[in-house]
């Protein structure tokens, strides 16, 4: 049920219900959010930002462009169509560039781990060596430090590289795909390269074909997705450990009465691991007892809490949305952030409580917050730095409100190693039961819901997808503060598989596994990538990703990123289905999103409105791909013999138990 805000008239409707009980509360009474402010602007959107048709390219504008009306050109002559083109392509780029800057620090880190310096270690030896084999590193009779030394040094090449040849991971992706961008052109070859060469064709008096713009928007975005962000996830993966299913859980009743609790916000993991590690240490856990308080518990928000979620089993708190709510709960000693999607208002939330918010890099700075620098040659110096401001202001809490029974249990951690594992059983990991599974139809298809939400729409918008899609059968992937919110509906544990449609829920429960698998955080959307790759080379649903009875969403998006994952989605071969594109205002380009640019890419981008319209069209394209690879036909129900059991079982599923928060 959705509520207004107490004592707010004209509030945007809320259905979250722990955002409901905070902000219900006398604690939360002065607190102004993003609900409010909703409200009050009052006005809807200005049409030519919101379609695309306004540019502020060269200072002979700003200029204002109604499509098909030759007067309303740019002073230039700038067509909708180049405009629209051009800002598309400009959000794609800051989305690149945001994942790529992270994966950079990422890289940095790694080096540095595996030169012995800093506090973290080389955990994941396999995938260190099977990345070596990627970038053509010798790992026969080397020593690890060796091997990822040199590894780390080639990854962060790819960065700078400035010859015509592919990024070394592209190789990883199916022969025809491969074809495909060499025919197109559109290899990338330097992960910052891209992203300068589509500013520079974005300004004014470059490129004004909007086909042409989109080429490079795509290469852009492929030396993202398959670039920056995949080397993030990887090498995170082999310093912090590739994730394994592991129980958790999300919402604010993960804050803690007794505890100082502190949220971790942002995006890069050498952070939140570092405090992860420093919350451990007995001088901190003695800090929090001399000051009252029980313990140190440590929560997530945003994507940096779905990369301890997924690797320690640390509770996300919140989501994008919910960033101002849990402070507005007065029970949060101290908010760190680093970089990405942190909302400046939180400092202003933060001063009607004892609550800090820090800082911690210099790029990310934000008046009304301490600034504490993180330092990465002093990790843990550093982290427990940061700690100490947070457990000093315990004793300053006055009244809080947490709502205890909102806390929902999930089961994480489904990296593409993990679905390989699971399905296939452990003595033949493969994917070739999910294959399977989906061309005898018990599986209808993948759908992949990643990103964002945002203030738009309902806050249940991820759920109603996601329970239309598993009614009808679809399997569904979830990353980013999608996994969260799917994560609060109580969709992201096995049992939701009860949710399913029959021949899902056979399966779901012949494995153990939930219906919504969590991959993680936005970097993580290239586990997306390997995983439908693998799909291909498995066999039986055709030769690329374009053949795959899949697709993916981003319903709620808000951040340029969530642009670029939807465009090296589409470059990689898989239709995406968003609300809504800043691109309405062109006719000519928005076509050419929506339709055209299937002939050169194999898939396009998809527009629905209404969450159930949005499931619907992804079933319908889901069933076309079905029809496609001849597998629609109506199959006789096969009930599960003991074979088949044993090939569905057997995986580390099994073995879930607790691991929970290490650091509480
Ligand atoms: Ni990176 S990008 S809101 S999904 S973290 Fe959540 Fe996560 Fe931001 Fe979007
Ligand atoms: Fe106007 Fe052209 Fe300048 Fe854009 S580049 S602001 S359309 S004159």
């Amino acid at each position: 049920m959705a509520i207004k805000r107490n004592g707010c008239e004209g509030c945007a409707d809320i259905t979250c219900v722990s955002t409901q009980q905070v902000l219900s509360q006398d604690v939360a009474r002065n607190v102004k959010t993003a609900y409010d402010r909703v409200k009050a602007r009052g006005m809807s959107a200005c049409l030519f930002g919101s379609g695309g048709t306004c540019c502020r390219n060269c200072n002979m504008g700003p200029c204002q462009i109604i499509d098909g009306v030759d007067d309303m050109l740019g002073i230039c002559g700038a067509t909708a169509d180049t405009v629209a083109a051009r800002n598309f392509a400009r959000v794609v780029a800051a989305g690149a560039a945001a994942h790529t800057d992270h994966a950079r620090e990422m890289v940095r880190g790694f080096l540095d781990t595996a030169k012995g310096h800093g506090p973290h270690q080389i955990k994941d030896t396999v995938k260190l060596k099977s990345l070596a084999a990627v970038f053509d590193i010798e790992t026969e009779g080397r020593e690890i430090k060796d091997i990822a030394v040199e590894l780390g040094e080639k990854a962060m090449a790819e960065f700078g590289k400035q010859d015509n040849t592919p990024l070394s991971m592209l190789k990883r992706a199916t022969p025809k795909r491969q074809a495909l961008w060499k025919k197109l052109n559109i290899f990338p070859r330097g992960i910052d390269r891209e992203v300068v060469e589509m500013m520079h064709r974005t300004h004014m008096g470059v490129d004004h074909d909007h086909e042409n713009i989109m080429l490079q928007a795509s290469r852009c975005a492929l030396s993202d997705g398959w670039g920056s962000s995949m080397l993030s996830t990887e090498l995170t993966d082999i310093m912090f450990g590739t994730p394994v299913p592991r129980r958790a859980i999300v919402d604010l009743g993960s804050l803690k009465e007794d505890q100082v609790n502190i949220c971790v916000h942002g995006h890069e993991p050498l952070l939140a691991e570092s405090l992860c590690l420093a919350a451990q240490e007995q001088d901190m856990l003695d800090l929090a007892k001399k000051n009252g308080a029980a313990g140190i518990n440590l929560v997530g928000v945003c994507c940096t809490g779905n990369e301890i979620l997924m690797r320690r089993g640390i509770p996300v708190a919140a989501g994008f949305i919910q960033q101002e709510i849990v402070l507005s709960t007065g029970a949060v000693e101290a908010m760190v952030g680093d970089v990405q999607c942190l909302m400046p208002s939180i400092a202003n939330v933060a001063s009607n409580f004892h609550t800090d918010i820090i800082t911690t890099n210099y790029r990310a700075k934000m008046p009304g917050a301490v600034h504490i620098q993180f330092e990465e040659e002093q990790a843990l110096e550093s982290a427990k730095q940061i700690l100490t401001q947070a457990i000093k202001n315990f004793k300053k809490r006055g009244k809080f409100f947490i709502p205890k029974d909102t806390k929902m249990d999930v089961v994480v951690g489904f990296s593409h190693e993990t679905i390989n594992n699971m399905l296939g059983g452990r003595f033949r990991a493969s994917y070739r039961p999910l294959n399977d599974n989906i061309i005898n139809g018990r599986i209808r298809g993948v759908a992949a819901i990643v990103g964002c939400d945002n203030f738009q729409l309902g806050d249940n918008t991820h759920e109603i997808i996601v329970r239309e899609l598993l009614k009808n059968n679809v399997l569904v992937l979830a990353t980013g503060c999608a996994a969260t919110s799917l994560g609060r509906a109580g969709l992201v544990n096995p049992e939701a598989a009860r949710f399913c449609g029959d021949s899902l829920r056979e399966v779901c429960e012949a494995v153990g596994m939930p219906p919504v698998l969590h991959m993680g955080s936005c970097v993580d959307n290239s586990r997306i990538l390997i995983a439908a790759t693998e799909m291909v080379r498995q066999g039986g649903l055709g030769d690329d990703i374009t053949d795959l009875p899949a697709i993916g969403t981003a319903p709620l998006w808000m951040s340029e990123k969530a642009v670029a994952i939807g465009q090296y989605f589409v470059a990689s071969g898989a239709q995406v289905v968003f609300q809504d594109l800043p691109t309405t205002g062109a006719k000519n380009f928005n076509k050419y999103l929506l339709e055209g640019i299937m002939g050169q890419l194999g898939a396009h981008w998809n527009v629905a409105k209404e969450p159930l319209e949005i499931a619907r069209l992804m079933i319908e394209k889901i069933d076309a791909k079905r029809d496609a690879l001849g597998i629609n036909k109506k199959k006789e129900r096969v009930l599960f013999d003991m074979d088949m059991r044993r090939d569905l079982g057997g995986g580390p599923l099994k073995d879930v138990g607790c691991h929970g928060p290490s650091a509480s």
